[in-house]
């Protein structure tokens, strides 16, 4: 074998083993390039006699070619080869199904809506929302409302406390919203009318109860606010919260250190199997605790008893909301299971409104 075929072959194996386009492109500018292998090659034809030239011309215009086009047909190879694997990267599976967007697979958690049903019917009747903090003063949670220090309705709440200050002092988790209406008489005069939807703590847990709850609590101050005013609002509020058109109620005597008189709600239903209906039948449902605002807590919000009153509700609203829409175990709102979630949760979209019906 000639030197030039030598070279030659040479030169098509490298071709041949460049394994991407910029080594390729590298042996091109190093063989077929100005100064390149192939190009010094061409050079020594004009020093060559005429007779030598007529032999070597051809061969190394020859060596010349195939190395140009081998180096093309490479070229076109990789650059194939590389669009075959970016497309196989690429690839989209068209029959795969979509995706749910959040707003379609998220679910709004049963006491969410029944949050936000409670907010609307009483927006509805002129009500504001209020809120405060989880973390109160014992002043706050107890003393202004009326449990004197030492009281044992302290302990009935069973607190749970944080460690004292500096001072002594202890703040608590609140147990119950009442707080937050403490904080409203004391900051906007009269008339309020204020509903504060919240998370209570205390230390109590069983099948009917966890150490975190929640209340809406609800207050009304003006110069006239009364009973019948009271048993208005709870009625109107029953039949919209129930989607019923009539609700039968009993108001029995009862105690909180808040309120006098103080009682205790029942709203008439019937229970056949696992199925409730709300405002008629046989049995009674306990579903709130009211009354008119104690004068000693008017007076621990600065207010005057004599030129002001007002009345005062609150309610379970884990309680409710496992009443309406059949939830069997108050633990599973809790529990964080997706489950769950799916099958109690609402839709975000459907929100409640007195216009479109609360549950759509
Ligand atoms: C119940 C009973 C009730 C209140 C809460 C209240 C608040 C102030 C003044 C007077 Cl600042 N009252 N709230 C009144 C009566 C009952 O809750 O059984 N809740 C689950």
């Amino acid at each position: 074998m000639t030197d030039l075929q030598t070279f030659e072959r040479d030169l098509l194996a490298e071709v041949a083993a460049s394994p991407d386009e910029a080594t390729l492109e590298a042996l091109r500018v190093a063989t077929l390039g100005k100064k390149g292998s192939v190009s010094e090659l061409l050079k020594t034809l004009g020093r060559m006699p005429p007779d030598e030239r007529k032999v070597q011309g051809p061969l190394i215009n020859g060596l010349r070619d195939a190395v140009q086009a081998a180096i093309t047909s490479r070229r076109d190879a990789l650059a194939e080869a590389a669009m075959d694997a970016r497309l196989a990267s690429e690839r989209v599976d068209v029959s795969l199904p979509v995706r749910d967007a959040p707003q379609t697979r998220g679910r709004i958690h049963p006491i969410t809506q029944v949050v936000d049903e409670l907010t609307a019917i009483f927006a509805d009747m002129g009500f504001r929302v209020a809120e405060g903090p989880d973390i109160e003063t014992d002043e706050l949670n107890f003393t202004a409302l009326n449990f004197p220090v030492g009281h044992p309705a302290r302990e009935m709440h069973d607190t749970f406390f944080l460690p004292a200050d500096g001072r002594g002092d202890r703040k608590v988790l609140r147990t119950h919203t009442s707080p937050v209406q403490v904080r409203t008489m004391r900051s906007v005069p009269p008339p309020i009318r204020v509903i504060i939807p919240g998370r209570t703590y205390r230390h109590d847990s069983d099948q009917t109860h966890t150490p975190m709850f929640h209340q809406v609590e609800g207050l009304v101050i003006d110069r006239e606010a009364n009973l019948a005013n009271l048993k208005w609002v709870l009625e109107e509020f029953c039949k919209a919260f129930f989607e019923v058109d009539d609700v039968r109620m009993r108001f029995r005597p009862s105690f909180f250190p808040f309120t006098e008189p103080s009682m205790e709600v029942d709203i008439r239903c019937s229970r056949r199997g696992d199925e409730i209906r709300f405002g008629e039948g046989e049995d009674w449902l306990e579903i709130l605790g009211c009354g008119m605002v104690h004068p000693n807590v008017l007076r621990n919000c600065g207010l005057d008893p004599d030129v002001v009153q007002g009345f005062a509700w609150g309610m379970g609203i884990d309680r409710i909301a496992m009443l309406k829409y059949g939830m069997p175990d108050l633990r599973a709102f809790f529990d964080a299971d997706v489950r769950w979630l799916d099958h109690y949760g609402f839709r975000p979209l459907d929100m409640p409104t007195l216009l479109g019906g609360l549950t759509g």
